[in-house]
């Protein structure tokens, strides 16, 4: 029997006991929940922990370019069930915990989830990690071990009301601190030239301050892999020579302080849509990640005996938006003022190192920081910055001689509004390839926000569309559809997702659809006691559930959605013999803390939900409800019991959305626009299985461009004026006609999201749903042809392209070496 790494059934349950004595201190009379979920997890890890060392070696003894994923953000969701999954020992731990009298559910539900990120950028950066797992290409994915991660949302009186995060507090099984693996960064101080003794010109930078970077490694495994990736967050301590410094200043409580501020650095997570303030903290904590990070690798690279100028061979790093592009200047730095490199050849190993993947369209959302910040507190950063301006400009002036003004638009430095760093610009500058993350968002890159570096490296922008895990989003929670799949077409899908097409085959088969119908309907009544336990409202799981979950933001417009459930509602009163499909109105995400309008929107969402809910003409047609606290593990509860999936944000805004993927997989059909990745889902699925509405991207910058009045929408559509007067009257808010004036005054004002002019649109597209859902056999086909059709979304083939195409890295498994001639990337201008 070997109980640290045995895979029987036995040797998990003595391993259980084990850890629980052992490492707990307790035993099954005396454990909490909380202690068995703990052991069960020692349990797990210590059977990655041979793959993990196994991998180490693979990745740096042998000739590997190895993927440095820099991002801010992660969030990974809970490890246990999915790293159960992962070894293939499911079934093996669930008879052991059996056999204890214990249910491994209760144990899965303890498990805290790590919110080291806002929304889908972070969940994308796990999905990536668990794919280049899966696909045992060697990878680290570096970022920041927030104390405190996105906030945990409560609902008062309707309003969300912010909780902050202790996701530490019990314990956290999956990660091992490595106090051996720490790094000095500074902060703030001067710069000053010298001349070294051979007479070249150098920068010594003495800083204000220094931080110390520790590293916490939490091993990601992918699905039945040999190999582990590994996930390497850094946390901010007080530098050693702390005692050094009570030393001299004589200032024990002064130095305390300092201690203090330093570990401030990586304490939390700042929510993004906020309204721009000074943020310094913020600023300090990109860079801290980045340098760690980079000294990481620099030290890794020399301690296996490489040259530094090699780097760009064994390394490529991906900047996932702009908040980790201060690794550009600080790799050149590092390069430049620690290792003695010439500065052209630094730019240029710099440049073949990173790739920028940017996520956003939203112009308020390109990063950008006063250069007086930035000069206080990188001043060394600055001026390599002020450098590569002048290598970026130079070649700006020779590829467009005269064009002064598309000089001013590309410039790292905006010089009207207070002279700013652009981050984006930056990204661009310091980067052999840059990706968008759906084809509409791609070609909108190229042709508006980034449209002055595409004509300026014209092969420099491709487009990656994104995916997700089919691990965590369809065999993680939605088991029996995994096993209704399986049980046709075999398990190559879970690592294949394209494999899903062959359920097109059962398309025509009765009992197959009947078996299909009956697992969402599993689904939809085992969620009503979570549902239940999570909002108090009962709810009819024969009705159609219309599923909103996402950030809370004025583009994904939430309260359209709630437009038309108003609708619906007066329908209802004006005609209570009406024929309508009963529908349950699911919302869930969170709202960042300082977006006035987006937490109004919630308000809103509550507000119709009490009148609707409790009005006996209605309310056994027509439920709504907003489920709090939407995260990686309600997701889990939410994307397989969607019938319907609310993709509807203005055309030309959301970047790709990965949501709508993890509906479509679970067999949801989706309402949407022709936007993000909606676009290509929709191609995938058919048009017959999506129901598309509303104003393209091009026709939203026409209608804006011939000056659009909302108030006429407003005024034509007997139906919507109707519904914005009940607003108005105060029918939704006990009669206050005060409280959705903010968003009246926005829709009927300048109504920047269109939503005045897709309501009609929109409605009409509802009433086809209705219809469609009233066919089931017609609906179960489309469900069907969702889930078999949309192989194309998994993070396997997106991390497969990167690879290809950006990275240029091959798998452990195909045999990586780093001397294939195309590693290193020539500038494509
Ligand atoms: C988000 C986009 C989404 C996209 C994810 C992942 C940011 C800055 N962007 O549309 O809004 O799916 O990134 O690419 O969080």
């Amino acid at each position: 029997m070997n109980i640290r790494t045995g895979f029987e059934v036995e040797e998990i349950r003595e391993a259980f006991l084990n850890n629980l004595f052992y490492v707990q201190a307790k035993n099954c009379r005396t454990a909490t929940l909380n202690d068995r979920y703990l052991a069960l997890a020692y349990t797990v890890r210590d059977r990655m922990l041979e793959r993990w060392m196994k991998s180490i070696d693979t990745y740096f003894t042998g000739n590997m370019r190895v993927v440095s994923y820099l991002s801010a953000e992660y969030l990974p969701g809970p490890h246990l069930a999915n790293n159960m999954i992962n070894l293939g020992m499911c079934d093996a731990v669930e008879q052991a915990m059996q056999e204890l009298d214990i249910d491994v559910h209760d144990l899965f539900e303890q498990e805290e989830e790590p919110g080291l990120g806002n929304g889908g950028l972070g969940r994308l950066a796990a999905c990536f990690m668990d794919s280049l797992a899966t696909r045992e290409i060697p990878a680290i994915g570096y970022g920041i071990r927030y104390e405190f991660g996105i906030f945990d949302q409560q609902l008062q009186d309707g309003w969300q009301l912010e909780r902050t995060d202790h996701w530490l507090q019990l314990g956290n099984p999956w990660e091992i601190a490595r106090p051996e693996t720490t790094f000095k960064v500074k902060l703030g101080g001067h710069t000053e030239q010298h001349t070294t003794d051979d007479g070249r010109r150098q920068v010594r930078w003495t800083p204000e301050r220094i931080v110390k970077g520790m590293a916490y490694d939490t091993p990601i495994t992918g699905f039945l892999a040999d190999t582990v990736a590994l996930l390497r967050l850094w946390k901010a301590e007080a530098p050693r020579n702390f005692h050094f410094m009570i030393f001299n200043k004589g200032d024990y409580y002064g130095a305390v302080e300092d201690n203090v501020a330093a570990t401030n650095l990586t304490k939390i997570l700042y929510p993004n849509d906020e309204p721009e303030q000074g943020k310094r903290l913020r600023l300090e904590q990109q860079y801290f990640f980045v340098s760690c990070s980079l000294q990481d690798m620099i030290r890794i690279h020399l301690r296996f005996g490489r040259s530094l100028h090699d780097f760009a061979r064994y390394w490529a790093g991906q900047l996932n938006d702009t908040h980790p592009s201060l690794a550009i200047p600080e790799l050149i730095r590092l390069l430049v003022d620690e290792h003695d490199m010439d500065r052209d050849e630094a730019w240029e190993i710099t440049r073949s190192t990173f790739s920028y993947t940017n996520h956003t369209l939203l112009p308020e959302a390109l990063e950008t920081w006063p250069v007086s910040l930035f000069a206080r507190v990188l001043p060394r950063h600055l001026e390599i910055i002020y450098e590569i301006n002048t290598r970026l400009l130079r070649e700006v002036r020779e590829k467009f001689p005269g064009d002064e003004r598309r000089v001013v638009r590309m410039s790292l430095i905006q010089e009207d509004d207070g002279r700013r760093v652009r981050m984006a610009n930056l990204a661009c500058a310091g980067s052999h390839a840059i990706n968008g993350v759906a084809e509409l968002h791609t070609r909108l890159l190229k042709q508006y926000t980034l449209n002055d570096f595409h004509e300026l490296y014209p092969q420099k922008i491709r487009n990656i569309t994104n995916g997700v895990t089919p691990r965590r989003w369809i065999a993680l929670c939605n088991r029996n559809l995994a096993t209704l799949i399986s049980g046709r077409i075999g398990m190559d899908w879970v690592s294949n997702l394209e494999e899903l097409r062959k359920l097109e085959a059962f398309i025509d088969d009765e009992e197959f659809r009947a078996q299909w119908w009956q697992v969402k309907q599993d689904k939809k009544r085992e969620q009503l006691a979570f549902i239940q336990q999570r909002t108090g409202i009962v709810v009819d799981p024969d009705s159609l559930f219309d599923v909103h979950v996402k950030r809370i933001h004025e583009y994904k417009r939430q309260h359209l959605n709630i437009l038309h459930i108003i609708t619906l509602y007066q329908r209802i009163r004006e005609n209570p013999g009406i024929d309508i499909q009963p529908r349950t109105f699911i919302f869930g995400g969170k709202a960042a803390p300082g977006y006035a309008m987006a937490k109004l929107i919630i308000k809103l969402i509550t507000s119709v939900a009490d009148v609707v809910n409790n009005d006996p003409l209605v309310a056994d047609r027509l439920k709504v409800v907003f489920i709090p606290n939407f995260n990686v593990k309600t997701g889990h509860h939410v994307y397989p019991m969607a019938d319907l999936s609310e993709q509807i944000s203005t055309a030309g805004k959301e970047a790709s959305g990965t949501g709508n993927m993890k509906f479509a997989m679970n067999g949801a059909l989706t309402i949407g626009t022709l936007d993000g990745a909606n676009v290509e889902i929709r191609e995938e699925v058919g048009e017959e299985n999506f129901f598309l509405f509303g104003a393209t991207a091009a026709e939203i910058r026409e209608l804006k461009a011939g000056g659009y009045h909302p108030e006429l929408c407003y005024q034509r559509d007997e139906e919507l004026h109707r519904v914005l007067d009940a607003l108005r009257s105060g029918v939704f808010s006990n009669g206050d006609t005060e409280l959705f004036r903010p968003l009246l005054d926005s829709l009927l004002g300048y109504d920047e999201y269109m939503l005045m002019h897709d309501y009609r649109s929109y409605i009409s597209c509802q009433e086809q749903v209705s219809r469609h859902y009233a066919d089931r056999d017609a609906w179960l086909r489309s469900s069907i042809l969702n889930t078999a059709r949309i192989g194309k979304f998994s993070s396997d083939r997106a991390i497969r392209q990167y690879c290809e195409e950006v990275w240029k890295v091959k798998s452990v498994a195909d045999g990586n070496d780093v001397n294939i001639k195309s590693c290193v990337l020539k500038e494509s201008a």
